[in-house]
């Protein structure tokens, strides 16, 4: 496997450099790419209950690709593809981060982006990121599901390519997370904990450790999890209450939450996403917004990290199933956090309790609020 890394000044360049021989794309295909993957895998250090477990907590800090989601992994083969093939504009409905990727390497490409998005119901950062990178912003009177839906049709007979996650490269690309992590750890975790909206990441995951535990690229190395029990983690696919259709059994029609990523009632890949939770004799569960905010701000506060509310969904979920026992003591877990922080500061300022202090510009001032705050 090629390391990604430009030999001559070994810079990383990228996912598809690192691992085009596991992606279906013509081997002359110009990568359009932003340097996107190999992403940190970080170990908790200050959360109790994960200590007191004898779990070993990793977080996957997807919020460090360059848009700041992981769905850079997806869109830069998505994109490559496309201009492939000749391909002058991409089209997506998005909750947000799928627009702001989408813009983001349309730019790149030098193609157009068209992206449809719930009026209302997007954070602040992914919408400064689509109109930032000049892409083409339709605003709709309805959901992401309306979206996805329209976007469907138009595409039968408009030129565009579709890249959200019914594209078969963008699942293909996110699938290099599971590579990146089996290579961090030199195994598969015992369980992986994701938040599940339109269902693709977690059905790209299981495509990932599902190759690498059958070695269908031929790498020579038969993949064990940690525990050495199996050859593939659990998947714990973990949703908000209010827009959880696979706690449900089937599409919602009014998806709501707080975690706007995720406000989805009608996933896309249901039957994938079904059959890796199966398959890996995995759950889904789901969690109220005030937990995944508080999940939230533990991540920010004990360990230095800052992901969107949708993101803390996956720990929200993983600190749930360690606490009962339903994720055995001294497992390996490993927990995607699907977008960055920054993304949504609006509900991070209104639920941040800090208090901002008023002080004059003056020494003494400064000084006493230290000394009392110490
Ligand atoms: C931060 O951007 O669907 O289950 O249109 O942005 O693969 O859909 C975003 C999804 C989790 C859910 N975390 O992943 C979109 C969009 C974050 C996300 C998900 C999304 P999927």
């Amino acid at each position: 496997m090629s390391t990604g890394r430009d030999m001559q000044n070994s810079r990383y360049t990228g996912l598809i450099d690192r691992y085009r021989n596991i992606l279906p794309l013509a081997e002359d295909s110009r990568a359009v790419s932003l340097c996107e993957g190999d992403t940190p895998l970080v170990l908790c250090h200050n959360i109790e209950l994960v200590n007191r477990k004898g779990i070993k907590l990793y977080l996957k800090y997807e919020g460090l690709n360059p848009t700041g989601s992981f769905k850079d992994r997806g869109m830069t083969v998505a994109v490559t593809q496309a201009v492939h093939e000749g391909s002058r504009a991409i089209l997506c409905a998005s909750t947000g981060n799928t627009s702001a990727s989408a813009a983001a390497y349309a730019a790149r490409a030098g193609i157009k982006a068209f992206v449809l998005i719930p009026e209302g119901n997007i954070a602040m950062g992914k919408l400064a990121q689509a109109m930032m990178h000049g892409a083409i912003i339709l605003q709709i009177r309805g959901n992401f599901d309306d979206g996805m839906r329209l976007v469907k049709e138009v595409a039968e007979t408009a030129p565009v390519d579709i890249v959200n996650s019914i594209n078969p490269y963008r699942l293909q690309g996110q699938k290099t997370s599971a590579y990146e992590i089996v290579e961090a750890l030199g195994c598969a975790p015992d369980f992986h904990c994701i938040p599940v909206g339109n269902a693709g990441n977690i059905s790209a995951y299981w495509m990932g450790y599902s190759e690498l535990a059958a070695d269908v690229h031929n790498q020579g190395k038969q993949v064990v999890t940690a525990s050495g029990q199996t050859s593939r983690p659990k998947m714990l696919g973990y949703q908000a209450a209010g827009a959880a259709p696979f706690i449900a059994g089937e599409p919602i029609e009014k998806p709501e939450t707080v975690a706007t990523a995720i406000r989805i009632g009608h996933p896309q890949s249901w039957d994938l996403a079904q059959g890796a939770v199966k398959e890996s004799n995995g759950w889904f569960n789901a969690f109220t917004d005030e937990e995944i905010l508080a999940t939230q701000k533990l991540l920010t506060t004990h360990e230095g990290i800052f992901c969107e509310p949708a993101s803390a969904t996956s720990v929200t979920g993983a600190l749930h199933d360690i606490e009962r026992g339903n994720v055995p003591e001294g497992s390996t877990v490993v927990c995607t956090l699907t977008g960055h922080g920054l993304k949504d500061p609006d509900i991070a300022i209104r639920q941040s309790s800090t208090e901002l202090m008023n002080i004059d510009a003056e020494l003494d001032s400064v000084r006493r609020a230290i000394l009392e705050n110490l």
